[in-house]
């Protein structure tokens, strides 16, 4: 690599870099007119992992996570490994390879996406939400130094749900009577209702109703 003695700071760079601390870069150069120029490089490993899954799902429904995971470094990483603190297994290997060479080490320009599958948990008082999971990959670089990253990622659990109290304008009627209702319809849940079609279905329930209704005791005519 050199045909000159390293000296002074050469040195104590590259021994810094034999002893793996950190040197970003050092270029030394000796000799007259510079002729003689020895640069000194030393590995910077990186890894990053982007997770991604649902924004929004509802207990009971499965969702599907993908990790993608690349080498920010300057060197090629080994033995590439991501886990999940919620949701388990995280496929072994990557499902897909983008870029490069489809060999076993991750490389600049290598995207490998990785996946889990998992339940939303049954609903609890005490259920986390938002779903909040943390995805760690690792892997080592040439030199078998080991490389993490991490990454969060929150799903919203929503619990639709919807409340209707019909209410008569009278407690008696007799015989002949024109009764009239109202609707008092309401959101006890923790998301929006699509209520576009809310006035058809309840005018659809009344229509349903047998003329019977008509005359009733009792706020809940039905
Ligand atoms: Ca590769």
């Amino acid at each position: 690599m050199t045909n000159v003695a390293l000296t002074g700071l050469a040195r104590d760079l590259a021994k810094r870099a034999a002893e793996g601390k950190p040197v970003r870069i050092g270029v030394i150069g000796s000799g007259e007119m510079g002729t003689d120029l020895v640069t000194q490089g030393m590995l910077m490993p990186g890894i990053e992992v982007v997770k991604s899954g649902p924004a929004i799902v509802h207990h009971g429904d499965t969702m599907d996570f993908s990790f993608a995971v690349r080498s920010i470094g300057n060197t090629p990483l080994h033995d590439v490994k991501v886990t999940d603190d919620k949701c388990s297994p995280v496929s072994a290997e990557p499902v897909t390879k983008a870029g490069g060479d489809q060999d076993a080490v991750l490389e600049d320009g290598e995207v490998w996406t990785y996946t889990c599958t998992m339940k939303v948990p049954t609903h609890g008082a005490s259920e986390m939400d938002p779903l909040c999971n943390i995805v760690t990959a690792t892997g080592s670089d040439e030199q078998d130094n080991p490389v993490s990253d991490t990454d969060r990622h929150c799903t919203d659990i929503i619990h639709p749900a919807i409340q209707v109290k019909k209410v008569a304008d009278r407690a008696t009627a007799q015989v002949g009577d024109t009764i009239g209702y109202r609707f008092d319809v309401t959101n006890p849940g923790d998301t929006g209702l699509d209520t576009s079609l809310l006035r058809h279905r309840l005018l659809g329930s009344i229509d349903r109703e047998p003329a019977r209704v008509i005359v009733c005791i009792g706020v809940e005519c039905s």
